[in-house]
């Protein structure tokens, strides 16, 4: 290995593992720029799903609950005292302003349980939404080109070589897909079609619960007319207020200064983005790898591991798996962690960037080798290992291949 090309020890390129792109125009990755998702004939098809009230439509299916109850997941309310938040709530809950994320403490004093209130709070079964999802997923991903889980209950599907670019046809196979999900798991979801992923996210809240939206290539300006700047995914509340404060809260209004003004009031990163996203020529694609942040394994020992030269060999054996996948899936990546857990569960994890990607086993393997000779605590017995790959990139030379698979 070239030392002058993989500079690992150098103090450098130990990057902050806590570097996200949290916003869209932040990504430069050429996973975004390298294809303009048109292939050069047409704009693409692009359907978005979403399941209704996920967590509270499973639980009420399971327990046969009535509709019309109210029902909160989340934590334990403690008759108003709970300190912990609302994972989601059914339709008859969101009547009381309740909502994901809210303090539970909130929600119960917005609708509380029974003898106080009409609400039934529960916590929330986690294997049972997973097993709905992985139906839900083989449901859609069974007639997508390209198909990319976004999230337990979402998922975009570019359907422009199944539908042969004809926007009738992909509403009928949305509202095909609708049914589809009805007589498999018994739950609604909601649709958005759209020439881009964003809009097409949008487009599946219209018509939310139960309802599909189309936004044609030529209504994408029409669509974003008077829409807040909050709704659009990717402007996050922060970015909204700074904007509002210039007096800027819809899309239109902050299209119609033009992308030079914008670019001086909000960046030019910004501008770019916001002015193609109007534009309905976003080139985020869809794609597997997407919403994929990384690939890890782990491996717990039968019992607590002192022999540390032992552990290494289980994390050598972890980093070979990870790279396999990283290669069957045609990625590199540019983080390598190391995760150790003690007895009595003390976790602690531990990792370096490289400054380009790269799917080599033996780099990584001595990636890892250093991060556990540095960080492994000496005389004390591990319980779990694990290895994660991060920093996914899909080489340039291959997105034209994983997008003309199939
Ligand atoms: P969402 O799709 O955001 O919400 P939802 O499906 O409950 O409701 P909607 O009809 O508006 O789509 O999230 C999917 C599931 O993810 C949700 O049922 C519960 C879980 N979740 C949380 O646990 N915490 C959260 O803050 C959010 C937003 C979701
Ligand atoms: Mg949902
Ligand atoms: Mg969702």
């Amino acid at each position: 290995m070239n030392e002058a090309i993989y500079p690992y020890a150098d103090p450098l390129v130990e990057l902050n593992l806590h570097i996200k792109f949290k916003h869209p125009w932040q990504c430069c990755s050429h996973v975004v720029d390298g294809l303009s998702g048109d292939g050069g004939d047409g704009p693409r098809v692009i359907i978005h799903c979403d399941l209704d009230a996920f967590f509270a439509a499973v639980e009420t299916l399971h327990h046969g609950f009535d509709d019309d109850v109210p029902l909160i997941i989340g934590s334990d309310p403690k008759q108003g005292r709970g300190r912990g938040i609302v994972s989601t709530c059914n339709y008859a809950a969101r009547a009381y302003g309740i909502r994901s994320a809210m303090p539970v403490s909130e929600a119960w004093r917005r609708c509380p349980a029974a003898p106080f209130g009409p609400a039934m709070y529960i916590r929330g079964t986690r294997g049972l939404y997973s097993r709905a999802s992985r139906k839900v997923m083989s449901v859609l991903s069974d007639v997508a080109d390209v198909f990319e889980k976004a999230s337990i209950d979402e998922a975009y599907l570019d359907v422009t070589e199944r539908v042969g670019g004809d926007w009738d046809a992909a509403l009928a196979l949305a509202t095909n897909l609708q049914q589809k999900i009805l007589e498999t798991v018994n739950l609604t979801a909601s649709f958005g079609i759209a020439p881009t992923r964003l809009v097409a996210k949008m487009a599946s809240e219209v018509n939310k619960p139960n309802g599909v939206f189309r936004v044609m290539p030529d209504e994408v300006h029409a669509f974003f007319d008077g829409r807040s700047l909050r709704d659009i995914p990717g402007i996050g509340p922060k970015r909204a207020t700074q904007l509002a404060e210039w007096g800027y809260t819809t899309a239109d209004e902050l299209y119609e200064l033009g992308e030079l003004s914008l670019a001086r009031l909000a960046g030019e990163r910004f501008a770019a983005w916001f002015m193609r996203v109007v534009d309905g020529e976003s080139s985020d694609v869809v794609s597997p790898l997407r919403s994929r942040k990384s690939i890890g394994k782990e491996h717990t020992f039968e019992r607590d591991q002192n022999d540390h030269e032992e552990v290494m060999r289980r994390l050598e054996q972890l980093v070979s798996l990870v790279m396999e996948r990283a290669v069957g899936l045609g990625v590199s990546g540019r983080l390598a962690e190391v995760k150790i857990r003690y007895t009595g569960f003390e976790t602690h994890t531990s990792g370096r960037s490289i400054p380009v990607a790269m799917d080599e086993e033996g780099v990584f393997k001595r990636l890892a080798s250093v991060l556990f000779a540095t960080n492994i605590r000496p005389d004390s017995s591990v319980r779990l290992i694990g290895f994660r790959l991060g920093q996914l990139e899909i080489p340039e030379s291959r997105q034209t291949t994983l997008f003309e698979e199939e």
